[in-house]
C-alpha cells in the first residue's frame, strides 16, 4: 500500500485567510499545506497538495492518484455539492478517502447539505476549520496502517 497521499482542493480555496474570514478563518492555504506536510513527516507519508479552480484538473489528479496514491483527502469546495464527474472519478479510486470542509456545511444554505462526493468519500470532516485537513490525514494514515497490517 503506498503512503502517497493526495491532498486536493476545490475553486476559490486559494483565497483561503484573504476574504470571509468569519466563515473560513485566518489560516491561508499555504498555511495549510505547510501543516500538512508537516504531519505528514510524523506519519510518515509523503504527500502532494492540490488547488484548482478547474473541475478537469482535479479529476486529472484523482487519475493520477489511480496511479499511484495510497488515499486522498478532498476538500472539493462548491464542486461537492454540483460535480458528478469528481464523483465519478474519485468511484474509480480504490483506497481510502476522506471529504473534508472547513465550514460546518450543515449549518449553513440548504444547497451546502448535499454533496456528492459523500456518495464516495470513506469519511467526512466538516466545521473543525482547517484542523479538519490535519484529522483527515491522521485518519487516512491509520487506513494505510490498518491495510498494511
Ligand atoms: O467549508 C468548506 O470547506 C467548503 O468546501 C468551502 C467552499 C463551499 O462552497 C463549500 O460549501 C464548503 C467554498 C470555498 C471558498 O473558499 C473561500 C475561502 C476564502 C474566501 C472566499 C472563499
Amino acid at each position: 500500500m503506498s503512503r502517497l497521499v493526495y491532498v486536493l482542493n476545490g475553486p476559490n480555496l486559494n483565497l483561503l485567510g484573504k476574504r470571509q474570514p468569519h466563515i473560513y478563518g485566518h489560516v491561508t492555504l499555504a498555511d495549510v499545506e505547510a501543516e500538512c506536510r508537516e504531519l505528514a513527516g510524523e506519519l510518515k507519508l509523503d504527500l502532494r497538495f492540490h488547488q484548482s479552480n478547474r473541475e478537469y484538473e482535479i479529476i486529472d489528479w484523482i487519475h493520477a492518484a489511480r496511479e499511484e496514491a495510497g488515499g486522498i483527502v478532498i476538500n472539493p469546495a462548491a464542486f461537492t455539492h454540483t460535480s458528478v464527474a469528481i464523483l465519478d472519478a474519485l468511484n474509480t479510486f480504490e483506497p481510502p478517502v476522506v471529504e473534508v470542509h472547513i465550514s460546518n456545511v450543515h449549518k449553513r444554505e440548504a444547497f451546502r447539505h448535499h454533496s456528492y462526493v459523500s456518495l464516495r468519500a470513506d469519511g467526512v470532516i466538516a466545521g473543525f476549520g482547517t484542523q479538519g485537513y490535519s484529522l483527515a490525514l491522521q485518519r487516512v494514515a491509520r487506513l494505510i496502517d490498518e491495510k498494511a497490517a
